[in-house]
């Protein structure tokens, strides 16, 4: 079956998509040998089979961080066959780093710009067909939340996976070119027979990467001290290190591509920030806090007592009822009546009033009010000794 992972950094809607792409059916796995957990499970896209991978959220692909490199290792282990790269669109420069990394490794690639709305929000435009055309490979809009361009992106990515296209690498700075062009012309032979480029090899040892180093190494790589001089080499002519020239170039190539593809117009400011810097605002976000409590306690007992009395005449009927069929003065209907009383007592408080309290809580939750609610009353919380968010157990604790 087809394997196609997304990739990007946390927080681009990467389980979004897959949720939509999947249906909240989902298995969790551990990548081959590691502690890195990912999400797998199979879709079907345009009729077909294919299996979709959910990788942990990701800003780079270097070796220095460990559960990193192990991802970027999976990719390159030749067992996913494209990679949907998804990334904010409203932070594109940032992305596109990721993405340069991606390009580099060679592993056929679609670009997913989601959260198109917030882009817009800020008032950001992003010409996916010139963004497209810079990179090489095909870049697809998504709202993600809405279920946007969430197919097209998969038929995109299986089409990839399937045609393999010839992913162009990035072009960096020519003194840069200039030492990676020297140092593959020397891999030919060591790349041969495994999932690598010597470019990609050759950008990983100026790197000083640990995994590559170690590969050609095994692979009887000959030219150790050229790889030692051409970087220290790149220290006197750039005054740091290959993997920090080599992080800057994709820096600033970012930067440039951003800025060749996006127009900044201005923010729209909708409905949602206006009530946001209402109920936010150093002095009304208070007293709206202070109304929306009173509002919801108000609510819960009024419901609560419109519930509560038939529930209660039911059982004090039923305790009526009982002194017509047992003597009231034994203790067999003292007993019962207890019963009957205790029950209607945990029932009477439960359903009329704990239900709609939990209920309303969930509104407020899901509506985003007690995460605010939470940050309003942080400094008042710290003065008292505790987080903002400790206002949430307070209000619970009504219940
Ligand atoms: N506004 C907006 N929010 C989105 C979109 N896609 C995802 N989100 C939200 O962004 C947050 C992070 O999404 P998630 O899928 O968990 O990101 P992940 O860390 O990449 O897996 C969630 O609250 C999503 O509901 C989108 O297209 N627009
Ligand atoms: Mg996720």
């Amino acid at each position: 079956m087809i394997r196609i992972a997304l990739v990007g950094q946390p927080n681009c809607g990467k389980s979004t998509i897959f949720n939509h792409l999947v249906g909240y059916k989902a298995n969790t796995s551990n990548l081959p040998g590691t502690t890195v957990e990912y999400m797998k499970s199979t879709a079907l896209v345009e009729g077909k089979k294919a299996e979709v991978i959910d990788l942990p959220g990701t800003y780079s692909l270097t070796s220095l961080d460990l559960a990193e490199a192990q991802t970027r290792n999976f990719l390159l282990s030749g067992e996913v066959d494209a990679v949907l790269n998804v990334i904010d669109a409203s932070l594109l420069s940032r992305g596109l780093e990721l993405t340069l990394q991606l390009l580099e490794m060679g592993i056929p690639l679609v670009v997913c710009l989601n959260m198109e709305d917030e882009a817009r929000r800020k008032g950001i435009t992003i010409d996916a067909d010139a963004l497209s055309e810079r990179l090489g490979v095909p870049v697809v809009s998504a709202i993600a939340v809405r279920g946007i361009g969430v197919k097209q992106a998969a038929a995109s990515v299986l089409a990839a996976a399937k045609d393999h296209p010839a992913v162009p690498p990035p072009v960096y700075s020519s003194d840069v070119e200039h030492a990676i062009d020297r140092l593959s012309s020397h891999l030919k032979e060591t790349a041969g027979g495994t999932n690598f480029s010597p470019r990609l090899i050759a950008i990983k040892l100026l790197e000083g990467d640990a995994f590559f180093t170690d590969l050609v190494r095994e692979r009887g790589f000959a030219e150790i001290d050229m790889l030692e001089k051409m970087r220290e080499r790149i220290v006197q002519l750039r005054g740091r290190s290959g993997n920090e020239v080599l992080a800057s170039e994709r820096h600033h190539l970012s930067m440039q591509l951003f800025e060749e593809v996006t127009t900044i117009g201005s923010p729209t400011i909708g409905l949602r920030d206006r009530v946001d810097s209402l109920l936010m605002h150093p002095f009304f976000g208070y007293i709206f806090f202070a109304a929306i409590m009173y509002g919801f306690f108000l609510l819960v007992f009024k419901v609560g007592a419109l519930i509560e009395a038939p529930i209660m005449g039911l059982f004090d009927s039923s305790v009526d009822a009982l002194a017509t069929v047992i003597n009231p003065d034994t203790i067999w209907f003292f007993m019962l009546r207890g019963t009957i009383q205790g029950v209607a007592g945990a029932i009477g408080i439960v359903l009329p009033y704990l239900i709609p309290f939990l209920t309303g809580l969930a509104v407020l939750e899901d509506i985003g009010y007690l995460p605010r609610a939470g940050y309003l009353m942080d400094v008042f919380m710290h003065k008292i000794g505790l987080h903002g968010k400790s206002v949430i157990p307070f209000i619970t604790g009504y219940g």
